[in-house]
C-alpha cells in the first residue's frame, strides 16, 4: 500500500491549483521557499510563452505544517492561477454566468481535445483543455519538493538536465555536470528558429538522484517494480513519449551492457552504470538515472489542419497562446514524479509515524 499519495485539482485559468499529500511523517522540515525554488524552475527555461509572464507561481501550505515541521496530517497545497483574474466569468461556476467566450471546437491533433471530448460527452472543448492542460504540473511540482525535502533528510539528492533540442544534441559532459549551460547557445537558437516558423519543438533530458539506498522498489509483483513504477510517472506527464533508464542497451553485448562488480577497500563497486541504478525492478546503490523524450507541443501558431466538431468540417486548429519548447520545465516535473515515487518507496522501507522512528529504521 503506498505510502506517500496525493491528489491535485484545479483547471489551468481556474481560480487555484490544490494538493493534498497523505502519509508524511511527523517531523519532517518542509520549506516553502524550496517549493517555490523549484516552481520558479518550472516556469522558465528557454521557449516559454505568454502564460509565464503572466503567472509567478508560489505555494501556501494551508495544512500539515506547524511551525516549519510536518504534523503526520494531510499537507494541502495551493497555487493561486493569477490568469484566474482575466477568466473569471469564462471559468465560472454558476450556470447565469454562462457565455460561450472563448469556447472552441476546432480540436488540437496531438492534444486531449478529441479523444476528452467523444469520452466526456463535451461540445465545448475547452471543457477538456482546462484540466488537459499542462498548467496543472505546477502543483506537482509542488508535491515533488515536498517528496524531494523528505529524501534530503536522507542526503538523497536529484538534479537535471537538457540532452537534446530536436536535433541539436549538448555535448557530451559527465553526468554528474548538473544542468548544462554549455549548449544552451545551440538549444536557443534552434528555438528560436521554430519560433520564427510558428512551430514547436520537442526533446531530450535526464534526471538523476543520487545516494539512495539499495533495495527501494521489489522484484515480486510487477507493480512493485521500482523502473514501472518510474516509467508510468515520467510517461503520464504531458508530451511525454520516450522513458529510458539508464543506458539503451539496443548495439550492446551482453557482456559489454552488464555493470561487473568489484571489490575495493572492503566495498563493492561498479566502473559502469549501464542499468541506470536499476537491478531486478529495485535501486541497486548507483545513482537513478532516467531519460525521457518530450514531444513537440500540440497548440501551434502556425495551425494544424483538423476537423470542427461542431460543423464537422475541415478547418485549423484553435490556438490562443502556446509554448515554442517546454522541455526544460518537463525536466523539472520529471525530477517532482520520481520524487513523488523514491518517497513513497522510501517510506514504505524505513517508514513509521515521526522522522525519528524512521531514523531509529535507516541508522540500524
Ligand atoms: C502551462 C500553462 C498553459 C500553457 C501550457 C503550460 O497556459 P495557457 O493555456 O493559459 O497558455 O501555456 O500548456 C500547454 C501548452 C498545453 O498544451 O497544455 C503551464 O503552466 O505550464
Amino acid at each position: 500500500m503506498s505510502k506517500f499519495r496525493f491528489l491535485t485539482s484545479g483547471e489551468s485559468h481556474g481560480k487555484c491549483l490544490t494538493a493534498i499529500i497523505e502519509g508524511v511523517p511527523a517531523g519532517f522540515e518542509i520549506k516553502p521557499e524550496l517549493i517555490n525554488e523549484d516552481l520558479k524552475r518550472r516556469q522558465s527555461g528557454y521557449g516559454r510563452g505568454g502564460r509565464m509572464r503572466i503567472e509567478c507561481d508560489t505555494v501556501e501550505i494551508t495544512s500539515g505544517v506547524r511551525f516549519g515541521k510536518t504534523l503526520g496530517s494531510p499537507i494541502t497545497l495551493v497555487i493561486q492561477n493569477k490568469d484566474y483574474e482575466n477568466w473569471q466569468k469564462i471559468m465560472s461556476v454558476n450556470p447565469e454566468d454562462y457565455t460561450d467566450e472563448k469556447s472552441f471546437t476546432q480540436c488540437r491533433p496531438g492534444h486531449a481535445d478529441y479523444a476528452g471530448s467523444v469520452k466526456y460527452n463535451q461540445k465545448d472543448l475547452r471543457n477538456i483543455l482546462e484540466r488537459s492542460s499542462a498548467r496543472k504540473t505546477a502543483i506537482e511540482v509542488a508535491v515533488g519538493s515536498v517528496a524531494k525535502q523528505i529524501l534530503m533528510q536522507f542526503d538523497i539528492k536529484c538534479s537535471s538536465k537538457i540532452l537534446q533540442i530536436g536535433t541539436v544534441s549538448a555535448p557530451t559532459l559527465p553526468s554528474h555536470a548538473g544542468r548544462v549551460s554549455e549548449g544552451q547557445e545551440g538549444f536557443e537558437a534552434e528555438i528560436d528558429r521554430v519560433k520564427e516558423l510558428g512551430d514547436t519543438i520537442g526533446g531530450k533530458f535526464e534526471v538523476i538522484f543520487e545516494n539512495l539506498p539499495v533495495g527501494l522498489g521489489s522484484f515480486v509483483h510487477w507493480d512493485r517494480m521500482l523502473d514501472g513504477r518510474i516509467a508510468q510517472g515520467i510517461m503520464s506527464i504531458p508530451a511525454v513519449k520516450v522513458v529510458e533508464i539508464g543506458e539503451n542497451p539496443l548495439g550492446y553485448l551482453g557482456s559489454e551492457y552488464h555493470d561487473e562488480m568489484f571489490m575495493e577497500n572492503g566495498k563493492i563497486v561498479r566502473h559502469t552504470n549501464n542499468a541506470g541504478g536499476i537491478e531486478g525492478g529495485m535501486t541497486n546503490g548507483e545513482p537513478l538515472i532516467v531519460r525521457a523524450v518530450m514531444k513537440p507541443i500540440p497548440t501551434m501558431r502556425k495551425p494544424l489542419k483538423t476537423v470542427d466538431l461542431a460543423e464537422m468540417t475541415e478547418c485549423e486548429a484553435h490556438f490562443e497562446r502556446s509554448d515554442t519548447c517546454a522541455v526544460e520545465a518537463c525536466s523539472v516535473v520529471a525530477e517532482a514524479r520520481i520524487a513523488c515515487v523514491l518517497a513513497d518507496e522510501f517510506l514504505q522501507k524505513f517508514g513509521g509515524d515521526s522522522l525519528n522512528e524512521i531514523l531509529s529504521k535507516f541508522n540500524v
